[in-house]
């Protein structure tokens, strides 16, 4: 029989790769489809998957929306990817994000558990988490300190997902994602703001490159490897919580000058640092480490930072000069 899977955030770079998985291994796939007034189907347009999933209106804030996404559907896996992700907003719509970064999983959850307690749940947990960190390098016991609106949500998600492991059995899984990108990133998060940055200036469509704390340090993987091990974790025979990174952490500045040096530019030339791009509080240094994941799920990262940051600058160089003239930056 086809197997069948649901996933909310179907949309967004991580929903997008993880659909296209998916569908690779047989499943028939569906997500849960907020109503925006403007196109979110860009990603999976990209990756030639738009017409192969189903799409059910609904909206993680909306429990009766998800009853009905999980009934449409005949899920028996489901993977919450929807959130608020973006933490430089988390202060400005703190409400917001707690209610789609947080209670939209407490309702994800209440509707599994209400439709079907042996649906396998997923939940993006981050290394957002981790905050002001308590350990080097963070793994799954390592304690938590968010620093942001949107890690304290995320905690709370994490936290019920246990919560409904623990008390109704649930084969609930929660993902400590580290930070994962790729060439169908949002533009507003630091990789994809440079890539994009770099292949303008490279083709005389921009002139600098504003940002803010450069001295940052994150362990920044590869999205497409990422997804495969959140379809590990759900084929285990218990849920469980696993660090998925890739043990190596690099400063955004280095990130820039990786980006920079592949289209012949020196990032120097270019940036300006501007206040406007320092958060009220910053996450200083994350590096996780993924020996669990590496044990029980047998995943590894596979892309290094130098290949995805060039993959991600080409397909930036690729859309620009496809852009018709005068388009201005995003
Ligand atoms: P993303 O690109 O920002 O995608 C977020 C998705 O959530 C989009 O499809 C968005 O739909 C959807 N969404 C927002 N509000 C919703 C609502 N009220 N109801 C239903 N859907 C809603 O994020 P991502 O990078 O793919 O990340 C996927 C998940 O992993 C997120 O939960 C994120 O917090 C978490 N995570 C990401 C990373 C990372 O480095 N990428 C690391 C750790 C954890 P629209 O496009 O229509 O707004
Ligand atoms: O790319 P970022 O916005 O990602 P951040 O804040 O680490 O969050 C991402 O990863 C989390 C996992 O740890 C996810 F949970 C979350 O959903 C998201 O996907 O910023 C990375 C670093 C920060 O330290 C930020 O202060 O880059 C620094 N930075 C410096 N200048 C900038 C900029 N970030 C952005 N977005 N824009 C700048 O101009």
């Amino acid at each position: 029989m086809t197997q069948a899977a649901l996933i909310t955030g179907i949309t967004g770079q991580d929903g997008a790769y993880l659909a296209q998985l998916l569908l690779k291994k047989g499943y028939a796939v569906s997500g849960v489809f907020p109503r925006r007034a403007s196109d979110t189907l860009w990603r999976l347009r990209e990756l030639g998957i738009e017409r192969d999933v189903a799409l059910i209106d609904g909206d993680v804030t909306d429990l009766s929306s998800l009853l009905r996404a999980l009934r449409e559907s005949k899920a028996g896996e489901v993977y919450n990817l929807a959130a608020q992700s973006f933490v430089g907003t988390a202060w400005k719509q703190p409400l917001l994000t707690g209610q789609v970064s947080g209670l939209g999983a407490a309702n994800v959850l209440e509707a599994v558990r209400l439709t079907d307690p042996g649906i396998r749940f997923y939940q993006a947990s981050t290394s957002e988490m981790f905050g002001l960190i308590q350990a080097d390098r963070q793994d799954e016991g390592t304690p938590f300190y968010p620093r942001s609106p949107y890690g304290i949500a995320k905690l709370y998600a994490h936290w019920m997902t246990i919560n409904y492991r623990e008390s109704f059995d649930l084969h609930a899984s929660t993902g400590i994602l580290f930070n994962h990108e790729s060439p169908l990133r949002g533009i507003e998060f630091v990789t994809r703001k440079v890539t994009d940055a770099a292949a303008r200036i490279a083709q005389g469509k921009q002139k600098e490159l504003r940002l803010g704390n450069i001295d940052a340090k994150r362990d920044w993987g590869y999205a497409g490897d990422y997804v495969d091990a959140m379809w590990r974790m759900l084929q285990q025979d218990k849920g469980d919580d696993y660090v998925v990174a890739t043990g190596r952490t690099t400063t955004v500045r280095e990130m820039c000058r990786i980006a920079f040096a592949h289209v012949g530019l020196a990032y120097e030339d270019h940036l300006v640092i501007d206040p406007k791009f320092l958060r009220p509080a910053e996450v200083d240094v994350l590096l996780g480490n993924p020996a669990k994941a590496q044990q029980k799920l047998g995943w590894t990262a596979t892309t290094s930072l130098e290949q995805l940051i060039t993959m991600m600058v080409d397909a930036d160089m690729r859309r620009v000069a496809a852009e018709p003239s005068g388009t201005p930056a995003a």
